[in-house]
């Protein structure tokens, strides 16, 4: 059954995002008891109604559910293990970035201790926190989960549980993070193509906007339904033909003076998937040597 929404919650790690979950708790009327290492980051919280333990301790026995947002998960570990028994049969969201592995390895320790853990991935900046359309990924047993889903909804509104397995949140973080940041660099690089001609990237923008929306979006889903049923079509565009087109980019970075690593490592995978017999497939066979890069 979901808590009541105004279940005290406390917020151990009151940094940048750590002060932003407090005061959307704190906006959603849930009494909010905070902590940091560094106690003047409550200053600002106290005035608008958080409760400031004095110690970490203290703020465990404030309430049920913990929420803890700090730099890493070693810092998260220490914070925790200070406490001693007071850890022990309270409910810890970990809000903390780290790894799969560091999920895991912290969900099979809180399980030594007592605890009962969730752990979370926070897809926003701080200044999403509270809203309707904030996503968080949580994972961890589901009746826990289940509890506290409606205290949770204060921080963000789309959170959504992925399942039992404590790994998967950290894990949808660096994909989602690994394709932001692969296509802002894809698109950084095609700027810098242009600008070693002189061509603003406001020029640029209005054919790079378009393509994406009429050729890269539209081709997911597609390259989705492929990495799932192992067949990769070539849509009268084998990965053969396309190769020769990537060495033409690999090229013109070069003579153009642009940093040539991108295309160059595109250019090595396309390679070899061909070596591994997809040359007459599509794009999509790269996920094979994606998933499985020795040969
Ligand atoms: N800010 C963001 O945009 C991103 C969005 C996605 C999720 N990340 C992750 O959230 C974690 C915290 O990030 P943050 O932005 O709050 O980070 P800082 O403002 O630098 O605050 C760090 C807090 O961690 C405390 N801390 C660090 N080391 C220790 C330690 N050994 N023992 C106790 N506390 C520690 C630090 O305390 P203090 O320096 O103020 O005393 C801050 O409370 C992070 O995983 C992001 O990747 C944010």
């Amino acid at each position: 059954m979901a808590a009541d929404s105004r279940a005290p919650v406390t917020v151990i790690g009151l940094g940048a995002m750590g002060s932003a979950l407090a005061r959307a708790f704190l906006a959603a009327g849930h009494p909010t008891t905070v902590w940091n290492r560094s106690p003047n980051k409550a200053d600002e919280l106290v005035v608008q109604g958080a409760v400031r333990a004095a110690t970490v301790a203290d703020a465990m026995s404030a309430g049920n559910l913990i929420v803890i947002c700090v730099l890493d998960y070693r810092a998260m570990r220490e914070i925790i293990d200070s406490t001693g028994d007071a850890s022990a049969d309270r409910v810890i969201v970990n809000l903390t970035s780290g790894t799969p592995g560091d999920a895991r390895a912290t969900a099979a320790w809180a399980r030594e201790q007592g605890i009962e853990y969730i752990d979370g991935a926070i897809m926003a900046v701080p200044s999403m926190i509270g809203s309707d359309e904030t996503l968080i990924f949580y994972g961890g047993p589901q009746e826990v989960y289940d509890a506290h889903a409606d205290t949770l909804r204060s921080i963000a509104g789309a959170g959504t549980y992925l399942g039992e397995e404590p790994g998967l949140p950290s894990l949808y973080d660096v994909a989602l993070l690994g394709l932001m940041w692969t296509t802002w660099a894809g698109f950084m690089h095609s700027a810098a193509l242009l600008a070693s001609e002189k061509v603003p990237a406001a020029a640029f923008l209005p054919y790079a906007q378009a393509w994406f929306e009429h050729v890269i979006a539209p081709e997911v889903p597609n390259l989705a339904n492929q990495v799932d049923t192992g067949a990769y079509p070539d849509n009268d565009s084998t990965l053969g033909m396309q190769t020769v087109a990537i060495e033409h980019l690999v090229d013109a970075s070069r003579t153009q003076s642009v940093d040539p690593a991108l295309p160059e490592f595109l250019h090595a995978r396309a390679e070899q998937a061909i070596r591994r017999g997809h040359a007459g497939d599509g794009f999509g066979a790269v996920f094979e040597v994606l998933r499985a890069p020795v040969d």
